[in-house]
């Protein structure tokens, strides 16, 4: 069906800055009512929190995120995770929009990501868009999310797998990392402890690399977060060490561009930024509402608020002529710059330090090097026999000499584990005495972020490993499986 926009695509006044037509405006209610039509084509699903995230989300990609959505898996892309997993319809019509390409056995092709039709498949088994983002099976998805909190931890490994990145790699005149990893969350993130860990660590690293985005919309499952969760979030974070910002009005993209500016400016902090918005933001009956966390807003619902909207009434699944166009000529524009530079870059950084890019072609691809098991001590049989930690921490020293991006730590335990590597730094910022190419990471006492944390780690191709004591396999087992 094509849709006519001859009407001037109107935002409510105060909901978006800009003029009627403006090409922004018609790009956030796109993605609005993409998520509106694929819930409720679905029947289930997710509406209020990617509805009401849309102007934000849509600013973060289109003006400030440095991402090629022809290249998706360019290694210095800045990283963007979900971690509201719920609300994976905002992402799903984000790599729509963005025109990100797809991805197959590594190779980027001409395909869309996801097409129109694969939203129509939101939710159904075997298709491009299940109910929570999968990691390696959906373009676009930089780590899978659903298990609230999880998300959060993960991208605190993604910001410490860019540290190390940069300080083993970056060389006078090829700053080859430099990216920011951007974490939308919600309240339920917020009241899981594994970000807590996590936020606490990222502080103490001082992962200025790192900016939060907290939804604030006081809405979960049972109704407004009231009936758990009163603490003074800014206050907890700030307590921390995080630079903490407010957005009073999630619709104030303007206010959100300065905001996201001053993320970026600090370096020694990782940034929260609290965004207070309005659940289901548009729909006249269920805004504010916990019925909009995860329920389909039911057809008479979605008609209403895209009136609301000023979007033509009886559009299903409607992307306007402009809106790709739009985005590539300013995400697209910027990211393919970027990578452009970058590639040349590397190009002559191969030439000037062929061992390291050599390196980082196998970090890239996911491939060890030549001969990595080659000082892997052997065991004779022995009645008495060796405690498996001390072979391990042999095994694992033994590997660390010739794979080194083989790197990682323990929850607090690392006498008792044997998994410090030795003659190796550790990895922290200069003023607690170590430096960001150290190897030994020290978890403190935090297995939940520990388990997320090497996860987001592993997803830039390093190998990290995380240790405690056996029993904590299951005090951690969620977080801690490997991803694909
Ligand atoms: C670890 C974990 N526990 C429980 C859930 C189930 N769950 C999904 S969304 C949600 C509420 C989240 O609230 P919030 O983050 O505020 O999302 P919003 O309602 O604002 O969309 C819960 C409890 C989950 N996904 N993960
Ligand atoms: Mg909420």
């Amino acid at each position: 069906m094509r849709v006519s926009f001859s009407t001037p695509l109107r935002a409510p006044a105060g909901a978006q800055a800009g003029s009627a037509n403006n090409p922004d405006t018609l790009c956030i209610n796109t993605i609005r009512t993409l998520v509106m039509d694929a819930v409720q084509n679905a029947n289930s699903g997710h509406p209020g929190a990617a509805m009401s995230m849309a102007p934000i989300a849509y600013t973060l990609w289109q003006n400030a995120l440095s991402y090629d959505p022809t290249a998706p898996l360019w290694p210095n892309r800045d990283r963007f995770v979900l971690s509201i997993g719920h609300a994976s319809m905002l992402l799903y019509a984000l790599i729509h929009v963005a025109g990100i390409r797809q991805v197959t056995d590594g190779k980027v092709t001409d395909e869309p990501a996801l097409s129109v039709e694969d939203l129509k498949q939101f939710r159904q088994f075997g298709s491009k868009t299940p109910g929570h983002p999968e990691y390696g099976h959906t373009t676009g998805v930089e780590t899978t999310t659903g298990p609230l909190g999880a998300g959060c931890g993960n991208s605190v490994g993604m910001a410490i797998a860019e540290k190390w990145l940069a300080a083993r790699y970056n060389k006078p005149g090829f700053t080859l990392f430099d990216h920011h990893v951007y974490t939308l969350c919600g309240d339920g993130d917020m009241m899981e402890g594994v970000s807590s860990e996590a936020a606490s660590l990222a502080a103490h690293l001082e992962l200025g690399n790192l900016t939060w985005i907290y939804d604030s919309n006081r809405i979960s499952i049972e109704g407004s977060t009231e009936v758990a969760f009163t603490e003074n979030v800014a206050e907890r974070f700030a307590a921390y060490g995080w630079q903490v910002l407010e957005l009073k009005d999630a619709n104030d993209t303007t206010t959100f561009m300065d905001l996201l500016a001053n993320a970026k400016a600090e370096t020694r902090k990782p940034t929260l930024i609290i965004a207070h918005s309005v659940i289901a933001w548009g729909a006249p009956h269920k805004a504010g509402k916990a019925s909009a966390h995860g329920e389909p807003l039911g057809a008479e619902e979605v008609r209403e608020t895209k009136k609301f909207l000023n979007w033509p009434e009886d559009s299903n699944f409607a992307v306007p002529d402009a809106v790709l166009p739009h985005m590539r000529a300013g995400l697209g524009a910027r990211g393919a710059a970027a990578r452009t530079a970058w590639e040349a870059l590397f190009a002559s950084y191969r030439t000037a330090h062929p061992h390291e890019a050599g390196e980082l072609d196998a970090i890239f691809s996911g491939s060890l090097p030549e001969g990595w098991d080659a000082d892997i001590p052997l065991y004779p049989t022995d009645a008495k026999g060796t405690a498996s930690r001390a072979s391990s921490g042999e095994v694992l020293n033994a590997v660390a000499g010739r794979l080194p991006w083989l790197l990682g730590g323990s929850a607090d335990l690392a006498p008792s584990t044997k998994t410090l590597l030795k003659g190796e730094e550790s990895f922290q910022p200069a003023q607690w005495g170590g430096s960001y190419a150290g190897r030994n990471f020290h978890f403190g006492v935090r297995e939940h972020a520990m388990g997320a944390i090497v996860n987001g780690m592993a997803l830039y191709g390093l190998r990290p490993y995380g240790a405690g004591f056996l029993i904590f396999s299951d005090y951690m087992k969620a977080l801690s499986a490997c991803p694909p």
